[in-house]
């Protein structure tokens, strides 16, 4: 057993700062004001998405566990015997754990190389890593890093066959044009052979979307105004963030959940490092995120374009949710 975590120089803490800082002007100045998703994750939203994936609520969780705990012979019996596994946007593992023990259980050579944006999470999951797996030769080599910054890390790697997994519909938070641009990048990263365990959330009836991200417990709207404490802490910034509603809509145009913080009153905010001020009008949006489902066409036509096959396709009982396997 063997576990270590490296952090990739971009997400060292002066540039990331900056490049935070920049996001968020360009976003506030952007009409409608937006912020990018990916700052949810920092180590308290990181935390909270945890507890989001354990709400009755947010099926997906359990969906993707499902289908990997009845697939997951399956998926073995698709790949080499000897692979690295790399997972992109790890976060707590619960699911991949489902994978690990299998895997090992059924003696494939494996290292497993989690990436995630958060290294407190990392360390969380090397210490939960360490516990369950204490008795097995696991070796694990984390990375703290963006995808996009992980991806040409791992493109220097050689020889041994990759399995990129990118589960719990991650890929949602990208457009359709952004998922492209990464799933090309991906592919171009990869070698002939690699393969890509992809997790997408269907398309299904708008009031089981609608409660996974307006869930009773307010735990995603906890969430969602992280967003606007980061801002707060890390920028010296005074967003009143008890005067925001989470709101979260399915838009049928585009096909995504779309997740806002709307303000319900006038506000001036001062955002002191970047020296900043910015006016929310009163009942004014800022939109944090989207969380794009997808329908069989639409994979099979984001495959396609990106030059992937699709090897195998893994659907839940409810068929609310499915991991795909591409070959490169
Ligand atoms: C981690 C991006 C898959 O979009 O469903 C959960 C994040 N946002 N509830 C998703 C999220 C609100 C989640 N992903």
């Amino acid at each position: 057993m063997n576990f270590s975590y490296q952090t990739l120089d971009a997400t060292s803490q002066n540039y990331s700062h900056n490049v935070f800082a920049l996001d968020v002007l360009e976003g506030l100045s952007n009409d409608p004001k937006r912020l990018y998703s990916k700052y949810f994750y920092d180590d308290v939203g990181s935390k909270i998405f945890q507890e989001i994936t354990e709400l009755p609520e947010y099926y997906l969780t359990n969906c993707e566990a499902e289908v990997l705990e009845t697939h997951k012979q399956k998926i073995l019996d698709s790949i080499p015997k000897k692979i690295r596994l790399i997972e992109l946007g790890a976060g707590d593992g619960r699911k991949t754990n489902i994978l690990l023990r299998h895997f090992l259980h059924q003696g494939l050579d494996f290292e497993y190389t989690p990436v995630d944006i958060s290294s407190k999470a990392m360390q969380i999951l090397l210490e939960s890593l360490k516990n369950k797996f204490a008795q097995t030769p696991l070796q694990v080599k984390g990375v703290v890093a963006e995808y996009f910054n992980a991806i040409s890390w791992l493109a220097h790697s050689d020889h041994i066959t990759n399995l990129v997994m990118f589960l719990g519909s991650n890929i949602g938070n990208f457009n359709l044009n952004e998922a492209k641009k990464f799933l090309r990048y991906l592919w171009n990263s990869l070698n002939d052979g690699d393969y890509v365990l992809i997790g997408f959330d269907l398309k299904k009836d708008i009031s089981v979307l609608n409660a996974a991200y307006n869930d009773s417990a307010g735990v995603t709207r906890r969430f969602n105004l992280n967003i606007l404490q980061r801002i707060n802490n890390e920028l010296q910034a005074n967003f009143d963030l008890e005067k925001f509603t989470h709101f979260a809509h399915y838009n049928v145009v585009s096909g995504a959940m779309e997740s806002w913080l709307i303000s319900s009153i006038q506000q001036d905010v001062t955002i002191k490092s970047i020296h900043k001020n910015f006016t929310l009008k009163a009942w004014e949006g800022i939109h944090t995120e989207y969380s794009y489902k997808y329908t069989f066409e639409n994979i099979r036509e984001l495959a396609h374009d990106t030059g992937f096959e699709i090897s195998n396709i893994f659907e839940d009982s409810h068929g609310y949710f499915v991991d795909t396997l591409w070959k490169v």
